[in-house]
């Protein structure tokens, strides 16, 4: 047991100096879990596994405090001083000293984070997301409906011009958005500036054929920031402005390769693909973080969209009221999470506008989705500018893994908003009648869902959604039939 870090009951913790931590702990046997938890909170902080004499007035001050146990459910709460982070907003330092050595600290044989809170005047100091989603919906010119994305298969072996050809047939069948795949970066049989050449072309004549603007979003993960760097800036070179995102696998990849990029190309739309996530997000794995603790630092960190799981309907592991969860935290200025409610804003929660905007929010969220969607059609632009800076701004849900046409309509019940992105490469390129007509079932499939007509209805005079509907109902994810979940 180190004293030192022992604070049950300490109301001072919620003083707007500490940053607040839930974690479901369990000790080894013989290891009472107040023991374990203070020796995480040495671990996490300031100590190691013996008192040392070394320490200073000052220092332990900076003792992070267990405030609370709860030995039944094995959980313990714990405050972090804001201050001991690196003060220049990097999330990578948090994540170090929260989720870091003490994942493998032996007296647990368990050791998952569920929760976070992020006081104001801690929020102040990091950047969050700069250009967001509704700056893609200006372009795109796409008010009323999700940004209808894919990713393009085969995940990797095409040639660039093979490559751009499926962009163009996926364009021009109605799509917005098309991403490189997350393992896509500079091989061989696809170099990465014929990629980015290939795509422009393909961008011209689908928007040529269509009238309509389109967005592409480039992996630029890579072996170090310079080649990033020199990939980014051969893609700021080639594109129209706002007709590119930047995707970086911001797991295997880092977080400071996240925020290199946020940095270094705030107008940009930064996509945080999460790939290898599961490794420390799955519900089955005693230690690690959950999706909407993963996804909270993700916005923190500044990007402007990431995955937040397809809530069970898709191929990957999830639940609908953890992605859910995770999709508030992405979207929401206010956000329930398992223990905390946090409000992303820089400025105390009294605050007047603050609150007005809170309310508004779920005023909105409780408003009738499709007359929602229908008030949407004849806008022409979001005033992202009214966006209050003292505000976090929204980071996109990006909802992949597993969908396909006939997913759709059930997914945005679910998530019981349109604001995010939703991308299918399975689901699209697998279409009998190929890319385009795949497309086409996706963009006719929410109109479906637009009009409150079922997807049979609807595909009787629509040959590609009919195509869709017989194909995806014998082959496609068998949706885990989700009912009465409210949603974002
Ligand atoms: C989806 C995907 C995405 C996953 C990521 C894939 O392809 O491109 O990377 O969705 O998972 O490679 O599997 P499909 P998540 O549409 O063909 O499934 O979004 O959960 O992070
Ligand atoms: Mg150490
Ligand atoms: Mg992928
Ligand atoms: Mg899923």
């Amino acid at each position: 047991m180190q004293k030192e870090y022992l604070f049950l009951g300490d109301e001072s913790v919620h003083n707007d100096r500490y940053l607040l931590a839930v974690y479901r702990a369990i000790p080894q046997d013989g290891i009472a879990l107040d023991d374990l938890a203070t020796e995480i909170a040495a671990e996490a902080s300031t100590g190691s596994n013996l008192k040392v004499g070394s320490a200073t007035n000052y220092s332990l001050e900076l003792n992070a405090r267990v405030y609370k146990v709860d030995e039944k459910n094995h959980l313990i709460w714990i405050a972090f001083p804001w201050e001991i982070f690196d003060s220049d907003g990097n999330v990578q330092n948090i994540l170090t000293f929260i989720v870091g050595n003490i994942m493998g600290v032996g007296e647990s044989k368990g050791c998952r984070l569920l929760d976070v809170y992020f006081p104001p005047s801690m929020l102040v100091h990091y950047d969050g997301p700069r250009t967001t989603i509704d700056d893609m919906r200006n372009y795109l010119e796409v008010f009323d409906s999700p940004i209808l994305g894919t990713i393009i298969k085969p995940k990797i072996g095409l040639t660039p011009n093979e490559y751009a050809e499926l962009c163009y047939d996926f364009w021009v069948g109605g799509g917005m958005f098309v991403k490189n795949d997350e393992p896509q970066a500079n091989q061989h049989f696809s170099p990465f500036t014929h990629m980015v050449d290939a795509v422009r072309m393909a961008m011209d004549r689908a928007e040529d054929k269509t009238g309509r603007t389109k967005v592409h979003s480039f992996n630029i993960s890579a072996v170090d920031f310079d080649t990033m760097i020199r990939r980014a800036e051969y893609v700021v070179s080639k594109m129209k402005p706002g007709s590119y995102a930047f995707l970086v696998d911001g797991i295997t990849a880092g977080w400071t390769a996240i925020q290199t990029i946020r940095r270094r190309y705030p107008d940009v739309f930064l996509h945080f693909h999460r790939a290898g996530h599961g490794a420390i997000t799955r519900e089955e794995n005693p230690f690690g973080m959950t999706v909407p603790v993963l996804t909270m630092f993700g916005r923190l960190a500044g990007a402007s969209g990431m995955h937040t799981g397809t809530a069970g309907v898709g191929k990957m592991a999830g639940t609908p009221d953890i992605d859910m969860m995770a999709a508030k935290q992405a979207l929401n200025v206010r956000a329930e999470g398992q223990f905390f409610t946090q409000i992303w804003s820089k400025i105390p929660h009294a605050d007047s506008d603050l609150q007005k905007m809170i309310k508004d929010e779920e005023t909105k969220a409780a408003m009738n989705l499709r007359s929602f969607v229908k008030s949407q059609a004849d806008v022409t632009h979001l005033d992202t500018m009214e966006h209050d800076w003292r505000v976090v701004r929204k980071m996109a849900p990006i909802i992949s893994g597993g969908l396909n046409p006939v997913l759709l309509p059930e997914f945005i019940e679910v998530m019981g908003t349109i604001d995010f992105i939703v991308t299918m490469g399975g689901g699209v390129h697998s279409h009998p009648m190929g890319t385009q007509s795949g497309t086409t079932a996706v963009v006719q499939s929410y109109e479906a869902w637009k009009q409150g007509v079922s997807l049979e209805e609807y595909a009787k005079d629509h040959e590609e959604l009919k195509v869709a509907v017989d194909f995806y109902n014998a082959h496609g994810t068998q949706a885990h039939r989700i009912k009465g979940h409210e949603g974002v």
